[in-house]
């Protein structure tokens, strides 16, 4: 019981303690929470590519084509735009080492990216990574998204947090619950076709989510993927990083520290 009591005090040095954290009050009353156990998603792996094992992937997304990733860990955050099937590096801006980089999006030509405990939002131009902008937020950044009109935030608890993408005015609140119980963790999140999905912080899954309601209406369980890229490289890190590509529909799938980015298909 000690090891554990430890183990756990260790986790939860780096999750969000606030797990109920407050927003600022524009809290809206949520429905009755939907319960239904999540349907299990199946995936297979279509193609893989190169990943750079230094890269402690926070945030993915695809635009244009082009793979962009957000970076953490103090003094090794970056900003990066890289080729997909090469994992060539195409353009790459650092943050100041007092900023742990968190989840990125990019929506009309502008990117945004997290920041974990600071609080502050980073917005810079998609052409030559300038940085143009930053807001202040009241909770941790873990995850961000967009549904092509509001920023979508996750801070580790179980609120996803709606923002205008010009002001960073909270929008909403939206309380994510799996089969009517809370779901705490969400990291980094990807708007699909009309739903949202988060890796969840230290567990295999990937949760599908509809917005609406936020209910958890899917899993995809990556045991089998994390297990066999820890076989081969002890110095990988959770699943972490779910980018669509809405041109071509397809889905690309990494961790931390992973050597490999994977495009993966669903199934029902
Ligand atoms: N997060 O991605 C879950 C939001 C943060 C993960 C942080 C894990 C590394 C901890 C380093 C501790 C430095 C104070
Ligand atoms: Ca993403």
């Amino acid at each position: 019981i000690f090891f554990f009591t430890t183990i756990v005090a260790l986790f939860s040095a780096c999750t969000n303690g606030d797990q109920n954290a407050g927003d600022g009050g524009s809290k809206t009353a949520d429905p009755a929470p939907q319960r239904n156990s999540p349907k299990s998603i199946s995936y297979s792996i279509l193609n893989t590519y190169p990943h750079d094992t230094s890269s402690f992937t926070q945030g993915l997304v695809v635009y244009n084509g082009d793979l962009y990733e957000g970076t953490g860990e103090y003094g090794h955050s970056h900003l990066l735009k890289t080729d997909i099937t090469t994992g060539k590096i195409l353009k790459k801006t650092p943050l100041d080492a007092k900023y742990f980089g968190e989840g990125i999006t990019i929506l009309h030509d502008t990117i945004y990216q997290l920041t974990w405990q600071e609080k502050v939002v980073f917005a810079y131009t998609l052409k030559d990574f300038k940085k143009v902008k930053e807001f202040s937020i009241n909770t941790q950044g873990w995850g961000i998204t967009t549904d092509g009109k509001d920023l979508l935030v996750s801070d580790g608890s179980s609120n996803i947090y709606y923002y205008n993408p010009s002001t960073f005015q909270l929008q909403r609140t939206q309380t994510i619950t799996e089969n009517g119980s809370l779901s705490f963790n969400l990291n980094e999140l990807e708007y699909i076709d009309g739903f949202l999905y988060a890796n969840q912080w230290q567990a295999p899954y990937i949760l599908k989510i509809e917005p609406g309601s936020g209910s958890i209406v899917g899993k995809i369980d990556l045991t089998n993927i994390w297990n066999r890229v820890k076989a081969n490289d002890p110095a990988a890190d959770v699943p972490n990083g779910i980018a669509f590509d809405s041109t071509t529909k397809k889905i690309y799938i990494t961790g931390k520290r992973w050597p490999e980015l994977y495009e993966v298909q669903l199934g029902e």
